[in-house]
């Protein structure tokens, strides 16, 4: 036909939307520009998490980065961190990290957090709180309003003796928000064990968790509770990527 055919007149064809896992490592992307070389970086557990020691790795290799001290909050996270020839070490040997980089599975307005739905809680919390800087990496389905608000666990760590005893304490202390406790299981239905040889009491909210500091207090003061899932002040900086874009929110 003497006339161009209608494609030649179309504009290109729109880019795909992004996944979950492309916002996941646009996030990771931007907290690893505020890496430097020979920082001691506390190296964070989960999908986001993994996206960030990836691109360590890279850069390493490239050596866009050098001297860099990784402390691993999950024996996962200490795999594929050696893997990548990334230089690991503790907090016995290094108990003051410069920064530390990892995900969460709830975020609120004033930077709070829930984490441990990946079951490494207690090392997290120990490695973001020895750090002078943390950075929290994520999609922005993990915003929420009030924490607990968004129908998902909010995890519990517990010693093994004796566990049902604080799942029915967890939930009598929260009867106000409706909460439902289950022990975590994993893929065979035995309980699920952490990397510190703990249980897992997920607590399930209806309504978010009324006063957060004091519910983080009451929980602790559990004999036999190791640590909870409430972050609480502790993240310097949340980056969430979203369709828009990526947003840096800090304190
Ligand atoms: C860690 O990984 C945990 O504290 C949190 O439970 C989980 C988030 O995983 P993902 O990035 O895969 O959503 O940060």
């Amino acid at each position: 036909s003497p006339y161009p055919s209608i494609k030649a007149f179309s504009s290109p064809s729109p880019s795909p939307p992004l996944t979950q896992d492309d916002l996941k490592k646009l996030a990771a992307d931007k907290a690893v520009e505020y890496v430097r070389s020979g920082m001691v970086l506390g190296l964070g557990t989960g999908s986001t998490a993994a996206f960030v020691v990836s691109k360590l790795g890279e850069l390493l290799k490239t050596g866009e980065l050098t001297d860099i001290v990784g402390i691993p909050t999950s024996k996962r996270t200490q795999e594929q961190a050696a893997s990548l020839g990334i230089r690991l070490s503790g907090l016995d040997d290094h108990p003051k990290l410069d920064l530390a980089i990892d995900g969460a599975d709830e975020v609120d307005p004033d930077l709070n957090l829930v984490k441990g739905r990946g079951g490494a809680l207690l090392r997290e919390k120990m490695v973001e709180a020895a750090s002078e800087k943390f950075v929290v990496v994520a999609d922005d389905s993990k915003l929420v309003d009030g924490l607990g608000g968004s129908g998902l666990a909010m995890p519990v760590e517990v010693v093994q003796f004796c566990w049902k005893y604080n799942l029915v304490r967890l939930a009598e202390l929260f009867k106000e928000e409706g909460c439902d406790a289950k022990l975590r299981l994993d893929g065979n239905g035995k309980p699920y064990v952490t990397d510190n040889m703990n249980y897992i009491v997920d607590l399930y909210f209806k309504t978010p968790i009324k006063d957060a500091n004091a519910a983080g207090k009451e929980i602790s003061a559990f004999e036999g509770v190791v640590e909870h899932g409430l972050f609480l002040d502790m993240a310097t900086a949340v980056i969430i990527a979203g369709k828009d874009g990526v947003s840096v929110k800090a304190k």
